[in-house]
């Protein structure tokens, strides 16, 4: 006999799907992830589960994204057997944002950044504002605190375990014995029970935790950054279905688009660089053209002493830029950089002879979320040049890579970075992570 719980299993699992499978249908070429927020509508009595996590707060913007990748993979192998929705985490605070409208900056919403229609055909998600209004009230099941193991590194084994916390957690609990904390800012959010656990361990492993040593409805992973990909890393089809399923927002893209098409006479027909749904789009390398322009990932500011070697002064990153431009019979660069204003100009006056746009220039009216959407516009356009050169193991520059491999650009048109001025010049070039579908 089937019984009650998983009725209501069923119940679930058959809403998301259907709710998932109708706007794949309804989608047009106006806007590939329409249909409302596709965010699955379930009420508190509902059996789904919610896993919630976040990251170390000194992260940036792009590591957090790999984080993502990771969390909903985990929340897709759950819903091989149980139905999981992944809360999507707010944006708020991150270092590197650091622009004076802090206060716009905190309690973003994914849909601000990201194409939330588009995550949920690959997992469940919902923002944590709308999982505040599932649950109808300000509080989290469980918490576990991701740590290292207090005696260290011996050997690698997978393992995890609750443990005493190994540094003091940034959760404390108050005098009605609620545990009070971070969580994005909200202050009267709260979780019931608290626990640190030591974890060396790949995704997949947190499965059976989740499943048999939790009974929250809610669960929270803090320090997510510690799940390791293991066997679902950049080599593997289910890191990249996750990948193609992070399509940037509209909003930001079409900024973006009207900047390529106005400044870079650049556009997705001429360019052969068009979207489909991500589930449909299959591109070889070689098919997108890309517009007329050089696009430069020009990473400065911490940089400058984290990876002294590697990055190279503006003017070697002037006469690369140069090279590129010569050796493509290009006129017009697209710079990308976290450098600051000073340093644009100097760098364009070495350009001399050539155009250079930066977006910042061009579209200061883009000011709510700034930093956050500037750098995802970078991106976008980055990813649609002819060529494109990165800075060296920068996330920023990695998540380039791969919306290229995905639009099926050339991997020689892709694949470059700047050498540091004391590195031989053709210094160790990045890693060609291949597409997988
Ligand atoms: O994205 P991200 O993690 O890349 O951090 P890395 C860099 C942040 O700096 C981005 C800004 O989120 C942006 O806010 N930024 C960098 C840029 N380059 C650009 C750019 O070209 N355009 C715009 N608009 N913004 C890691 C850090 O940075 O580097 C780690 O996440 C650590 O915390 C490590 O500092 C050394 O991977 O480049």
């Amino acid at each position: 006999m089937v019984s009650c719980r998983a009725m209501h299993i069923l119940t679930v699992y058959v809403t998301v799907v259907f709710t998932l499978t109708s706007f794949v249908r309804s989608h047009n070429e106006e806007n590939l992830y329409q249909a409302k927020d596709n965010l699955p509508t379930m009420g508190p009595a509902k059996s789904v589960r919610y896993l919630l996590y976040d990251v170390n707060p000194g992260e940036g913007f792009n590591l957090r994204r790999d984080v993502y990748m990771r969390v909903a993979n985990l929340v897709k192998f759950l819903n091989e057997d149980e139905p999981w929705i992944l809360v999507l985490p707010p944006w708020g605070r991150l270092y590197h944002w650091q622009t004076t409208h802090l206060s716009a900056q905190t309690k973003v919403q994914w849909k601000y950044f990201f194409d939330v229609n588009s995550l949920a055909l690959h997992v469940p998600v919902i923002e944590f504002e709308d999982y505040l209004k599932a649950v109808g009230k300000p509080e989290i099941d469980e918490v576990y605190y991701l740590q290292r193991y207090k005696e260290g590194w011996t050997k690698w084994e997978e393992k995890i375990d609750i443990r005493e916390c190994v540094d003091p957690p940034r959760y404390q609990k108050d005098s009605d014995g609620k545990w009070r904390g971070q969580f994005f800012g909200y202050e009267e959010v709260y979780a019931k029970k608290f626990e640190c656990m030591s974890s060396q361990a790949y995704l997949l492993t947190f499965k059976p935790f989740l499943m048999k040593n939790t009974t929250g409805r809610s669960v929270f992973l803090d320090r997510a950054e510690n799940m390791i990909h293991g066997q679902y890393s950049e080599w593997s089809r289910e890191w990249w279905t996750a990948r193609r399923s992070m399509v940037f927002s509209k909003h930001l893209r079409d900024v973006a688009d009207k900047f390529r098409q106005e400044k870079l006479d650049s556009n997705d027909k001429d360019d052969k660089t068009e979207l489909e749904v991500w589930t449909q789009m299959k591109r070889k390398h070689g098919d997108a053209k890309g517009g007329p322009y050089v696009a430069i990932h020009l990473r400065r500011k911490d940089y400058l002493y984290s990876h002294a070697k590697e990055v190279p002064s503006l003017e070697n990153a002037a006469k690369i830029a140069k090279t590129f431009l010569k050796k493509y019979k290009l006129k017009k660069l697209f710079l990308a950089t976290d450098a600051n204003g000073d340093d644009l100009t100097h760098f364009e006056k070495m350009m001399k002879g050539y155009e250079v746009y930066y977006h910042k220039v061009f579209y200061p009216e883009m000011t709510e979320y700034f930093d956050g959407a500037t750098a995802i516009m970078d991106q976008w356009i980055c990813a649609h040049a002819r060529v494109f050169i990165g800075s060296h193991v920068s996330t920023f520059t990695f998540r380039i890579h791969e919306e290229r491999e995905i639009l099926g650009f050339d991997q020689e048109t892709t694949f470059n970075r700047f050498c540091g001025d004391d590195e031989p010049k053709d210094c160790e070039q990045p890693t060609k992570w291949k597409i997988i579908y």
